[in-house]
């Protein structure tokens, strides 16, 4: 369970590293760091089976670290570190629009050591004079500061997922456990978890309190109950854990699958209906006798609905649409036959073509499609015009290599006046073209959405890439009007992206709820830049539930037939 611990350590000493000008190494870490974060596994088990090494970019010399690390809870080369920088970077970092070049900089020439410092050098208007910095930049600092004030700090599903595994496998060993499943926010497939919630069966219920309060990831015990308790980890995930008995299980799993909102509108239901429902299980009024409550499914037929998904528990509808009998025949992730929006080395990515495609029909995948950045994003490696050439002759030695189709294209930057950076007739030549804002994405709401409208109208686009352009836990949405969006979507037949990379998540569930009614059609993606990141599309088909989708929402579902007619432009 210390993936997200370990991911963070290694990212802290890329940055230091990068701080003090070493060359090489910083990368090195920073790719480790990627490759654990997308585990789905914990890492310690990894360890203990002697395997760090075997994954991808952990070499001997970053394992043996992860090795002290797990072994002692400590690491003695970033705690020296540490102590050379004196700076707290995880403190600044934590701050949008603040990377480590700037954080040097605001250290060496005005002694910023810490957000506090910070807050005081913005104050007395010093860091705009700053080369490099302006008035511009000490405004989206200043606003930095206030988002992740205001902001309480999430958990990534992503990063809570590895967690909530090994938690289930390792408790469903127990003999004393009859049943134990996930509840909460992470049942409803969110981007963002406050805490966990599991729901555990047995008939003894202090082992299971006691196992849970001494499982060596505790940090601090919330709360100690009979039945239920709270604990803390390390890395500062709340969970909390009830037990119950089999026959309240399925009203328990109810309630606390939630959402809140979901819950009042049921029990409301219940109450017209003559019975009360509480997460003891449902009851007739009057006499108080016991309905259902056993499974989920039973509390739902009773009361005269079809079974909702945990997805859909947001109070958007779904209880009318239950019984009505119309709720959508949701996506699974094995509906899709492949996965949009991936990159290579041909641009930002660590993984060649060859070793892409070959990963995605590993993964049982019919199509993988390339999306390589072209355009002045500011990463070192663009593709340009020029180079376009050898990347699609390469791409084409793919296809001999692999037995699944691939599809050729760009993630073409949107300019900051709506235009795109290769022609049309040029676009035309690659099979998907996606078209994404990365560059100057402060501007206000009237300009930011004709920007977005205009590439729309004029470009033969497929799929418009994260569409937001979120960065959970790091900055808001930009400032666009959805439903214009949305709009120029649908007239242009152009698919909105639904990124499942695990800080994106964009389009979340709720646009997609609102581009769906206005009759919009979506692409899953995984904006994978490794092959460990590929399963990301697993993250998207959460936003696509929650949005509702089902099968002819979604272009990575249909047949390859139809993909191909509807790509062309
Ligand atoms: P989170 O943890 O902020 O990501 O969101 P949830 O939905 O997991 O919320 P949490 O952990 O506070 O509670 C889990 C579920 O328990 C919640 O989805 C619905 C249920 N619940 C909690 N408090 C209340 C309440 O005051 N009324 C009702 N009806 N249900 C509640
Ligand atoms: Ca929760
Ligand atoms: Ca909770
Ligand atoms: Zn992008």
């Amino acid at each position: 369970m210390k993936n997200s611990e370990v991911v963070q350590i290694l990212n802290n000493i890329a940055d230091i590293l990068e701080l003090q000008n070493v060359p090489w190494k910083p990368q090195a870490y920073r790719k480790a760091a990627q490759a654990i974060e997308t585990l789905a596994e914990d890492v310690e088990e990894i360890w203990k089976r002697g395997e760090l090494e075997k994954i991808p970019s952990v070499g001997e010399h970053i394992a043996a670290k992860i090795e002290e690390y797990l072994k002692t809870g400590k690491l003695a080369y970033y705690n020296k570190l540490k102590k050379e920088i004196k700076i707290n970077l995880e403190e600044l970092k934590g701050i949008p629009a603040l990377g480590p070049k700037k954080i040097k900089l605001l250290y060496q020439k005005l002694g910023v050591k810490n957000l506090k410092d910070l807050e005081t050098a913005i104050k007395r208007q010093k860091v705009q004079k700053l080369a490099g910095f302006g008035e511009k930049t000490e405004q989206a600092l200043a606003e930095g500061i206030r988002f992740i004030k205001t902001k309480p700090k999430r958990f990534l599903y992503a990063s809570a997922l590895p967690i909530v595994n090994t938690f289930l496998k390792t408790f469903r060993t127990y003999p004393f456990i009859q049943q134990i499943e996930v509840a909460g926010s992470f049942r409803r497939g969110k981007e963002t978890v406050g805490d966990l919630d599991f729901l555990a069966v047995s008939s003894q219920p202090e082992k299971v309190m006691h196992a849970f309060t001494t499982m060596k990831d505790v940090k601090e015990i919330l709360a100690r109950g009979m039945t239920k308790s709270s604990i803390r980890l390390g890395n500062g995930l709340q969970i909390d854990l009830r037990v119950v008995n089999d026959k309240q299980f399925g009203s328990a799993m109810n309630y606390f699958i939630g959402s809140k909102e979901h819950n009042v509108e049921l029990r409301k239901l219940a109450l017209s209906k003559g019975y009360t429902l509480s997460e003891y299980g449902l009851f007739t009024l009057r006499e108080k006798k016991w309905i259902a409550g056993k499974t989920e499914n039973d509390i739902y037929q009773k009361l005269g609905l079809q079974y909702i998904e945990a997805e859909l528990r947001e109070n958007h509808g779904e209880i009318a649409a239950a019984q009505k009998k119309k709720l959508p025949d949701l996506i699974t992730v094995k509906d899709l036959r492949g996965v949009f929006h991936n990159h290579t080395t041909w641009s930002d990515g660590n993984n060649s073509l060859l070793e892409m495609a070959q990963k995605a029909e590993e993964l049982k995948l019919k199509f993988i499609s390339f999306n390589d950045h072209l355009g002045p994003i500011g990463i070192t490696n663009p593709l340009t015009e020029k180079r376009l050439a050898g990347y699609l002759k390469e791409i084409e030695n793919v296809r001999k290599k692999v037995g699944i189709r691939v599809f050729s294209g760009v993630e073409i930057d949107i300019l900051k006046d709506g235009t795109l950076p290769l022609s049309a007739k040029r676009l035309k030549e690659l099979d998907v073209v996606i078209a994404s804002v990365h560059l100057a994405i402060k501007m206000p709401a009237a300009e930011m959405t004709q920007r977005v409208c205009s590439a729309m109208e004029k470009y033969p686009i497929n799929i418009l890439g994260h569409p937001t352009d979120r960065k959970l836990n790091e900055r808001p949405p930009l400032n666009l009007n959805l439903d214009r969006v949305f709009e120029a979507a649908k007239k242009n037949n152009i698919f909105l992206e639904i990124n499942g990379s695990p800080s994106r998540m964009d389009l979340s569930g709720e646009n997609v709820w609102n581009a769906r009614a206005a009759g919009c059609r979506f692409a899953i993606s995984a904006d994978a830049h490794a092959v460990s990141h590929l399963p990301f599309y697993h993250l998207g088909v959460n936003m696509a539930r929650r949005g509702w989708l089902e099968k002819k929402d979604v272009l990575n579902c249909w047949t390859l037939e139809k993909i191909e007619k509807m790509l062309k432009r």
